[in-house]
């Protein structure tokens, strides 16, 4: 009986982790600014793994480490955030005519950051510069595609 109280519990916590880390937006500019909101968090968080990797700031693994899994949580957030009628910003319209390419550019972005977080683990540097390179690259392929040019 308590076994089946506490699986219950569990199903119900997991439930409302999975809903709650679903955003709702009430208007199309609250979209746009949680997912401008995310990127910036993302670009601060990714930047510092590309001082490291560069030499310009310490190699601190566990830093290297928090980093790492800060940016792959806040890698799984915007894309909720690009939803129908939620068009502006320097989102360009080619999201919203071409789910299916944003769609493959973003789940390739948060493939690149897993492999970045796994090897911050290792803090092997020569690892982490592979990674750090690969994810940005997958940044700007995405960037080139759908962000409007400045
Ligand atoms: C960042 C940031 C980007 C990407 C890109 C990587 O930190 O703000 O847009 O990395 O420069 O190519």
């Amino acid at each position: 009986m308590r076994r089946i109280a506490a699986a219950t519990i569990g199903l119900a916590l997991a439930a409302f982790a999975a809903a709650s880390a679903h955003a709702d937006f009430a208007k199309p500019k609250q979209a746009r600014e949680y997912r401008e909101s995310a990127m910036k968090m993302m670009s601060a968080h990714f930047g510092r793994l590309v001082g490291v990797a560069r030499g310009s700031a310490p190699d601190e693994p566990a830093q290297v480490k928090a980093n790492a899994q800060v940016l792959q949580t806040l890698a799984a957030l915007p894309w909720d955030a690009f939803g129908p009628g939620t068009e502006g910003g320097e989102a360009r319209p080619e999201i919203w005519s071409d789910t299916a390419g944003f769609t493959q550019k973003h789940q390739d972005f948060q493939s690149k950051v897993a492999a970045l977080s796994a090897a911050a683990d290792t803090g092997d540097l020569a690892k982490l510069k592979e990674a750090v390179g690969a994810v940005g690259a997958s940044c700007k392929s995405c960037h080139d595609a759908y962000r409007k040019k400045d």
